[in-house]
C-alpha cells in the first residue's frame, strides 16, 4: 500500500503571468487564479505548483527574487495570496511554492549589501572572485573561470565598484548564493519555515542540484565553436548537495505532515536521484530529471534532431527500473521551460492533435511516479508560430540567439528554427480559456501573444466536448486515483526495440495493466501475446484489439494469477 499521499497525487503547474489576467494589465495575476480554481477542481488534480510570484524585477520572469517574503504587485499581495491558498484548500487542493534559492535577484537587499564593499558582512553570501591570474580585471577572458551562463555570455559579471567578479549561472541579475556560508543556509531555512507556517504545502526547488559548487572553482570543458565552456562539472550534483538537502529537511520539514518537496535537477543521474529521494535519507520526495526532455538533443545545439522512440523508452525504462524499490519519480512532459509536447513528440496538425495529446498523456501518466500537468497541457495546447526573434520575450532565447549569431557566427535562420521548436516561450503563451479576444486570458493585449489557434483550442470549447483532451485528462487522473496498480504496480517495458510503439505493463498483486501508445501516423499491430479478451479501461480512439490506429493509445486490464 502507498504510505505517502503524493504517490497517488497529480500536480498542476501554474505559470501565473500567463494563466489568467483579472486586473486587465495584460499579465496574469493571483485573482485570475482564484477565478479559475474550479477548472482545476473539475480536472481532478490534487496539488497546485505556482511558479514564482515573489517580488522580482522580472528579469527572468520571476526566477530572480528580490524579496522572498512578499508578493510582486504584478500578481497581487500577501492578502490575495492567503485568499488563494484558502480557496485552494477549500477545494481539497494543496498549494506548493517555487523555491528559487540557488540565486537571488541582484536587487535583493542581501546582494545590494554584499556588493557594497569587499568587507561587507554579507560579502561571502555570494561568489566573488578577482580576475583570472595575470589578467586585467574587466577585460575579455579575465573572468575567474571560462564558464558560460545558461542565457548566453559568461557566467561572471565584473563589478567595477569593488574590482571583482560575481558568479551567475543564469542572468547577471541572478547572482548565485554561496551555500557554503551557513548564514545563507540559515536565512533560506528561516524563510521556508515562514511560508510553511503561513500554510503552504511544500516547494518545487529551482535548480537545487546546483547549490553545491566543486571547490576550488575551475575552468570547464571548452567545445570547439562555443564562446564559453560548459562548467556544469563544477556545480551539478556538487559534493555537499546531499548534506545541504538533508540539513534543509532537518531545519525546515522534520515533524511536519502532508508536505511535498520536488527538486528540479538538470543533469541528475538515476543513481543520484535514488540518493536524493530515498525516504530514509530525508532529503526530497522526488526530483525533476531532464534525460527525456534532452532525448531529442544532438551534438549541435542549433540543429533539430528528431526523437528516436527507442531512445526515449530506454530513458524512461532506466528511470522506472532505477527507482522501482527506493525513491520516487516525477513524471512530466511540459513545464514553463519546455516546448509543448504535442508539437514536440506528437502531431499538432488538426487531424492528429487531440489523439496524440491524449496518447502522450496516457503513456506518461500510467508510469510509476507522480505526474505533473502544465497549464494548457490538459487542453492539448500547441507551440506558437514564432515568425522572428522579435516575437520572443524569454531572456534565454534572446541571450542564446545573440551569442549564437553575434559571437559564434551561426546562421540566424538555423537558430530561429531551433528556438521556434524548443524555445521556452512556446509554453508561456497565455492560457486559452475561450474564443473571446485574447482567448479570454485578458481584456487587453497580453505580455506575450496568444496562440492564434485559441478559437479552436480553449477550455470552454473542451469542457463542452466530451471527446476533448480535457475530459480525457479527467479520466486519466481519475484512473490514477482509483486503480492501485497505477500507483503501486511494478513496471515492465515491452517492445524495447520498436520505433513506433511504446508499450509497458504495470502489475500489482493479481491486477495487470497493459499500456500502449502509437507514436506514429501509421496503423501498427502490437505484437503482444496473451491479452485477448482483456478489459478495455481507456482509449483515445475506438479500440480494435492490439491494432493501433495513428496516435492511438489503449489501456487494458486483466486479472493474473
Ligand atoms: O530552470 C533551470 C534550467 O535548467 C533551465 O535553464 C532549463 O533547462 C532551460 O531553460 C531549458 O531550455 C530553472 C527554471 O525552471 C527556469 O525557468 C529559470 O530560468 C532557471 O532555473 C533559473 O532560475
Amino acid at each position: 500500500m502507498t504510505d505517502l499521499w503524493w504517490k497517488s497525487a497529480v500536480v498542476y503547474q501554474i505559470y501565473p503571468r500567463s494563466f489568467a489576467d483579472a486586473d486587465g494589465d495584460g499579465m496574469g495575476d493571483l485573482r485570475g487564479i482564484i477565478d479559475h480554481l474550479d477548472h482545476l477542481a473539475e480536472l481532478g488534480v490534487d496539488v497546485i505548483w505556482l511558479s514564482p510570484i515573489h517580488k522580482s524585477p522580472q528579469d527572468d520572469n520571476g526566477y530572480d527574487i528580490s524579496d522572498y517574503q512578499d508578493i510582486d504587485p504584478l500578481f497581487g499581495d500577501l492578502a490575495t495570496f492567503d485568499e488563494l491558498m484558502t480557496a485552494a484548500h477549500s477545494r481539497g487542493l494543496k498549494l506548493i511554492m517555487d523555491l528559487v534559492v540557488n540565486h537571488s535577484s541582484d536587487e535583493h537587499p542581501w546582494f545590494v549589501e554584499s556588493r557594497s564593499s569587499k568587507d561587507n558582512p554579507k560579502r561571502d553570501w555570494y561568489w566573488w572572485r578577482p580576475a583570472r591570474d595575470g589578467m586585467e580585471a574587466g577585460t575579455p577572458g579575465a573572468e575567474p573561470t571560462n564558464w558560460g551562463s545558461a542565457f548566453g555570455g559568461p557566467a561572471w559579471e565584473y563589478d567595477k565598484e569593488t574590482g571583482e567578479y560575481y558568479l551567475h549561472l543564469f542572468s547577471p541579475k541572478q547572482p548565485d548564493l554561496n551555500w557554503e556560508n551557513p548564514e545563507v543556509r540559515a536565512a533560506v531555512y528561516e524563510m521556508m519555515r515562514w511560508w510553511l507556517d503561513r500554510g503552504v504545502d511544500g516547494f518545487r526547488m529551482d535548480v537545487i542540484n546546483m547549490i553545491s559548487k566543486v571547490l576550488p572553482l575551475e575552468d570547464g570543458r571548452l567545445t570547439a565553436g562555443q564562446a564559453y565552456a560548459d562548467g556544469s562539472a563544477g556545480y551539478i550534483n556538487g559534493p555537499r548537495n546531499h548534506e545541504f538537502l538533508h540539513e534543509m529537511y532537518e531545519q525546515v520539514f522534520a515533524g511536519r505532515e502532508g508536505l511535498l518537496t520536488v527538486g528540479e535537477m538538470p543533469g541528475v543521474t538515476v543513481d543520484e536521484a535514488i540518493r536524493f529521494t530515498a525516504q530514509d535519507r530525508q532529503e526530497v520526495d522526488m526530483v525533476f530529471q531532464f534525460d527525456h526532455v534532452w532525448a531529442d538533443r544532438g551534438g549541435d545545439p542549433w540543429r533539430i534532431f528528431p526523437l528516436q522512440l527507442t531512445v526515449l523508452k530506454g530513458i524512461f525504462g532506466r528511470w522506472q527500473a532505477g527507482l522501482a524499490e527506493e525513491g520516487w519519480n516525477s513524471l512530466y512532459w511540459n513545464n514553463h521551460d519546455q516546448p509543448r509536447v504535442v508539437s514536440r513528440y506528437g502531431d499538432d496538425s488538426p487531424e492528429f492533435r487531440a489523439a496524440s495529446a491524449k496518447m502522450l498523456g496516457t503513456v506518461l501518466h500510467l508510469h510509476r511516479g507522480t505526474p505533473y500537468v502544465y497549464q494548457g497541457e490538459e487542453l492539448g495546447m500547441t507551440n506558437y508560430p514564432f515568425a522572428s526573434i522579435t516575437d520572443f520575450r524569454d531572456i534565454e532565447a534572446l541571450g542564446q540567439f545573440r551569442q549564437a549569431t553575434e559571437i559564434e557566427g551561426r546562421e540566424a535562420a538555423d537558430v530561429l528554427t531551433v528556438l521556434r521548436a524548443r524555445g521556452r516561450d512556446n509554453a508561456r503563451t497565455p492560457m486559452q480559456w475561450d474564443d473571446s479576444p485574447n482567448g479570454g486570458f485578458s481584456t487587453t493585449t497580453p505580455w506575450l501573444a496568444v496562440n492564434p489557434n485559441y478559437p479552436q483550442i480553449n477550455a470552454k470549447a473542451e469542457r463542452a466536448d466530451p471527446d476533448s483532451v480535457f475530459h480525457y485528462y479527467r479520466q486519466l487522473i481519475k484512473l490514477r486515483h482509483e486503480e492501485p496498480a497505477v500507483v503501486d504496480g511494478d513496471f515492465t517495458m515491452l517492445l524495447p526495440n520498436d520505433e513506433r510503439l511504446y508499450a509497458y505493463t504495470r502489475r500489482l498483486n493479481e491486477t495487470e495493466l497493459l499500456v500502449i501508445g502509437n507514436f506514429t501516423g501509421e496503423t501498427v499491430e502490437a505484437e503482444i501475446d496473451g491479452w485477448a479478451g482483456a478489459e478495455l479501461v481507456l482509449s483515445n480512439l475506438p479500440a480494435n484489439g492490439l491494432t493501433m490506429a495513428p496516435w492511438q493509445t489503449v489501456v487494458y486490464r486483466r486479472a493474473t494469477t
